[in-house]
């Protein structure tokens, strides 16, 4: 085949131009949902608020070196947008994504060693350093990837890994594969250059890439009004003919809806998505940065950004639906509270345990010797 004729193939058919009704999604997903659906999904908000909480009293105490970017509040982005795809779909997560790791195909069963996905063991060890992580022992957070399991390695560098993503959709697209690749970044990160050229490049040959934009109102002390001009970060999508979809980043089922749509839109071959979710960062940067923010963020600004908890909202849907009693959805509260203020009674004991084994493993997990500093530097 001639380049010529590759590119133009690759391109789709023509005449899938957006409409206006297009970039509205009208099914909503969540109806094929089902009651144990519903309830996975609900212990998944738990597991990554536990596990967030978990490691904000383990630094307290000077168990943990290194910075944590928490994810508390977001979770419902996490668990929203990881809960419809396929085990052999991709994904690229950040620094506030940690729980994005562990939460890729969890509904294959959180113990399940063929699960595509690391286990919240390997987190753990990343998280404390340890000889049994993925990155044994070289920094304690998301500088990780798997091959394997469909996770492309994440990088400092903001927006750095959507042209990679761009590239990993292509070359799928070029198989005759139907899988989509879901990169994570913050609403800062879309001001990068890196950002533009790469959903331009995806774009133009509708390779199957959904950007998902946490809009947490902050990139470290900088304003969202300071980093994108437009209402919505996601009408960025305008300049490249895209989809660009907004979602209420505390509403999981809001989140899902408009997840599902979008990949269905890349499966079918139409191209990349934009999906903006609005949302707002619990603290501060990170936990470096907490006392700073209390000064260029307002107490009544961050109460109000707080002041519709995921886990919250998600219980709510599910006594209107039947699917929990209020007795259920009362003995198990973590919402509203900070880190030091929740205890273990707050989560129901399966999340309990399965983090404190995985916390176990990674305290039992060795250092690696020290000559191994010097491997993987030069081509061995
Ligand atoms: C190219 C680049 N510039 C600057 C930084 C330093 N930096 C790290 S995170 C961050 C803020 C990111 O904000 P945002 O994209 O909104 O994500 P959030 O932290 O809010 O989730 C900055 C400026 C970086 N890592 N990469
Ligand atoms: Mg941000």
């Amino acid at each position: 085949m001639s380049s010529e004729a590759t590119v133009a193939s690759l391109k789709g058919e023509k005449g899938d131009k957006l409409t206006k009704e297009t970039k509205k999604p009208s099914q909503k997903a969540r109806d094929s949902l089902t009651p144990e659906d519903h309830l996975e999904i609900l212990r998944q908000l738990y597991l990554a608020r536990y596990f967030d909480v978990r490691l904000v009293k383990e630094k307290r105490r000077g168990r943990l070196r290194g910075t944590l970017y928490s994810s508390h509040n977001q979770e419902a982005i996490l668990v929203g947008t990881l809960f419809g795809l396929r085990p052999e779909d991709w994904i690229s997560p950040i620094h506030r994504d940690m729980p994005a790791f562990f939460l890729k195909d969890m509904r294959a069963g959180w113990d399940n060693p063929n699960r595509k996905g690391l286990s919240i063991e390997a987190v753990c060890a990343q998280v404390w350093g340890k000889v049994d992580s993925p990155g044994r022992a070289r920094d304690n957070w998301s500088h990780i990837g798997s091959a394997k399991d469909g996770i492309i390695c994440s990088t400092s560098m903001l927006a750095g890994t959507i042209p990679v993503a761009a590239g990993v959709a292509y070359s799928m697209k070029m198989e005759g594969k139907d899988n989509v690749v879901v990169t994570y970044n913050g609403e800062g990160s879309t001001a990068q250059g890196v950002f533009h050229e790469a959903i331009n490049f995806a774009a133009i040959h509708r390779t199957p890439v959904i950007t998902i934009i946490e809009n947490n109102q902050w990139a470290y002390g900088t304003p969202v009004e300071l980093e994108c001009p437009t209402k919505d970060v996601a009408d960025r999508a305008k300049g490249y003919d895209i989809p660009g979809l907004v979602a209420d980043g505390q509403d999981v089922l809001d989140v899902y809806d408009k997840m599902m749509w979008a990949v269905e839109w890349a499966r079918k071959g139409k191209g990349p998505v934009l999906l903006e979710c609005k949302t707002f960062r619990a603290y501060g940067h990170g936990d470096h940065d907490d006392d700073r923010a209390a000064k260029y963020r307002t107490a009544a600004e961050v109460e109000r950004g707080r002041a519709r908890d995921p886990i919250a909202i998600y219980k709510k849907h599910m006594v209107e639906m039947g699917l929990l009693s209020q007795a259920d959805s009362d003995r198990y509260a973590p919402e509203g509270k900070d880190a030091p203020s929740t205890t273990d009674e707050d989560f129901p004991p399966e999340v309990v345990a399965a983090l404190k084994k995985a916390v176990d493993f990674a305290v039992k997990s060795t250092l690696p010797d020290a000559e191994e500093a010097f491997r993987w530097v030069y081509a061995e």
